[in-house]
């Protein structure tokens, strides 16, 4: 017995149906809590989504023969690893196949937020589109200026391949670890966060939610910001302090934020993040391309399948 909490693009969750008993949440919105733990009861294999947490209780409720949770997504965020990892159930995940689409979203805010698309789109929505001005609209060049990535995995390194390529762009970047291959081939430095802000122009954020990095651009870390930096953030809206954000931007702290992650999802459209002029907000859809969500629906189906079965998953997150 499986649960899908949605339903996935493709034919992917055909292959599930042929050997299991698989039961998919049929909403557009995700089950409630308490939706969750009466859907889950009795289950093996259990496919979720990051609106869905999976915690203890979850577990509990899907009871002992729980084998697999796939996650539909390359973050595990949402998922209580330490209690799996107690109950022995596996979790995959959906990685690289959605880096290019995530590090093209980034490449998109970017300079969407360098050329004011926003605002200049709402000025030709508003009628306030009246003549053409010398000194109206003024953005920001990308040529030769800094950027600085904060996580330079697989997407943060995608990422900076294009910018680096395309606008010969200074790399700065922080990692728990030297990145050879980066500083070779991007002519990469590593350096500590609070230089990698003070130096950027455009800093895009690209590591993991977890207790570490909740937060981890602040008030503090947005003041040591240049006054003409951008923000981007297609990673977990968490890590940066939102109330901080919406004060930066208010005050030109900083010159512009473009989100594809916000806190909470979906972002109120009464939020005041929505109704700044130098804030521009996306509904998470960093992986939303065609290819990427069907090969992660694939990926997905193979890891249930894998755990259902007892072996190893195709894309396991490690658990110790
Ligand atoms: C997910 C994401 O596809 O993969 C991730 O970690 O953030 C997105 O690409 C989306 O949130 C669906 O779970």
């Amino acid at each position: 017995k499986i649960f899908v909490t949605r339903e996935l693009p493709g034919s992917a969750l055909t292959r599930l149906q042929q050997s299991h008993q698989v039961s998919i949440w049929p909403h557009r919105t995700p089950p409630t809590p308490a939706e969750l733990l009466d859907n889950v009861a009795g289950c093996h294999g259990l496919l979720t989504l990051l609106s869905d947490r999976i915690d203890e209780r979850v577990m509990e409720a899907a009871g002992s023969g729980l084998q697999v949770i796939s996650n539909y997504a390359v973050g595990y965020n949402n998922i209580d690893l330490a209690a799996a990892g107690r109950r022995g159930i596996r979790v995959g995940n959906t990685p690289d196949v959605l880096t290019d689409a995530t590090a093209d979203l980034a490449v998109t805010l970017l300079l969407a937020a360098a050329r004011r698309v926003k605002e200049a789109s709402d000025e030709v929505r508003s009628g306030q589109w009246q003549t053409w001005e010398p000194a109206g609209l003024l953005g920001r060049e990308l040529r030769g200026k800094t950027l600085g990535v904060v996580g330079i995995g697989r997407i943060g390194t995608a990422f900076a391949q294009r910018m680096v390529g395309g606008w010969n762009m200074k790399l700065l970047y922080t990692s728990r670890s030297p990145q050879a291959e980066v500083d070779e081939k991007l002519g990469g430095r590593r350096v500590e966060l609070d230089e990698l802000l003070r130096e950027s122009d455009f800093v895009s954020v690209h590591v993991a939610l977890c207790e570490e990095t909740r937060h981890l651009i602040d008030a503090a870390a947005l003041a040591n910001m240049k006054p003409s930096a951008i923000l981007v953030n297609t990673a977990r809206g968490e890590i940066i302090d939102q109330e901080a954000l919406v004060q930066a931007l208010r005050e030109e702290v900083i010159f512009a934020a473009a989100l594809d992650v916000t806190t909470p999802e979906p972002l109120p459209p009464s939020h005041p993040l929505v109704g700044l002029p130098n804030a521009l907000v996306l509904p998470h859809i960093g992986s939303a391309t065609d290819t990427a969500r069907h090969e992660m629906a694939e990926i997905a189906v193979d890891n249930v399948l894998a755990g259902m079965s007892g072996q190893a998953l195709r894309c396991e997150v490690p658990l110790a």
